[in-house]
């Protein structure tokens, strides 16, 4: 067993010199530890991020219930797999003369069918789950609910978050505040470069990606504060870029919109112009209005007054449709 625990050692770095002589445990005993330290205390870090695990809403919940049963459908191959090399490894030793000795050993129809077999059905059951799952997730679909949902427009910003309540008429900048038990339809994009919005414990992460909208829709089941991240690097400011999801009871929701619009600053054109420079480690702001056309300007690139993408898209639409072609409306997509 020395031998053996000294060819692993040497493989992995741990023993600097290989000696046979006095004990290689004492004189290696100081790496041994660290080496178990660094794993011991990777084990116990990743115990305070388990936020995928500790679900508070229905989506993230369903999506735990994925991860485990995926993850435990996969290792009905993986277990056998790794038990049966150690005991094949062990048993047919060179050392050991009780084994059987076949070197003309060429097929086995029960193996045939075991290997085979197996994967594919876990294959079949994993596609089925998927499937399905696939679609009652999809962060596209309105999540069923007598509760009338929330809206919210959020916009990622060189390095913080925008929130926009455009039905309470008030913003704020990382904090998100919202009902629990209320669904909320959020319609993201990005001033800048590509973000990726992200509540661990309320579940789906989406990207936020400049003149594009996506959508994502999420429900709090509890009442407490969740992290909320970019999932996706995007610049120097990037580690301080959170905001704090406070998911507290309708009271206090409107609480916290009554204090919204009790603060001193509103979000016009020229505020957002200042918001929107680069800064690192932005503090939690209020807004007690919002411009109402400021999100579908910053979707259309056109905050600081440039032409909006959507009028520049029509007048190209309608000069190459000739005269007497239509511009294309909200009521009227096509412009026919
Ligand atoms: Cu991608």
């Amino acid at each position: 067993m020395r031998s053996l625990w000294g060819a692993v050692l040497r493989a992995t770095g741990t023993v600097v010199e290989p000696s046979p002589s006095t004990g290689f445990l004492r004189r290696n005993s100081s790496r041994i530890r660290a080496l178990f330290g660094t794993v011991g205390a990777a084990v116990l870090l990743a115990g305070c991020q388990m936020e995928v695990l500790n679900p508070k809403g229905p989506i993230a919940s369903d999506e735990k219930d994925l991860i485990l049963f995926a993850t435990g459908l996969m290792l009905i191959v993986v277990i056998p797999v790794i038990v049966l090399t150690l005991v094949f490894a062990w048993r047919y030793r060179a050392s050991n003369t009780k084994a059987t000795y076949a070197p003309d050993w060429e097929h086995s129809n029960k193996i045939e069918a075991v290997v085979w077999l197996i994967p594919c059905a876990i294959i079949v059951v994993l596609a089925t789950v998927t499937w399905i799952t696939t679609h009652k997730l999809d962060p596209y679909r309105p999540i069923a609910s007598t509760a009338k949902p929330l809206e919210v427009e959020v916009v990622s910003l060189d390095w913080k978050w925008l929130f926009i309540y455009p039905e309470q008429n008030v913003a704020s900048v990382n904090e998100l505040a919202i009902p629990t038990g209320t669904p909320v339809n959020f319609r993201l994009t990005s001033a800048t470069v590509m973000n990726s919005f992200f509540i661990p414990q309320l579940g789906s992460q989406i990207y936020t990606m400049a003149g594009m909208e996506t959508k994502l829709h999420l429900l709090a089941s509890e009442t407490g504060d969740y992290a909320g991240i970019s999932a996706n690097y995007s610049g120097a400011g990037f580690s301080g870029m959170k905001f704090v999801t406070k998911a507290m009871s309708q009271a206090d929701f409107d609480a916290w919109v009554a204090k919204a619009r009790a603060s001193s600053q509103s979000l016009d054109a020229a505020t957002y112009r200042a918001l929107e420079a680069p800064s690192e480690d932005n503090p939690v702001a209020l807004y007690a209005s919002v411009s109402p056309t400021l999100y579908h300007n910053i979707l259309n690139k056109c905050a600081d007054g440039a032409v909006c993408t959507d009028v520049a898209m029509n007048l190209a639409l309608a000069k190459g449709a000739g005269t007497g072609a239509n511009l294309c409306t909200p009521a009227n997509p096509k412009g026919l």
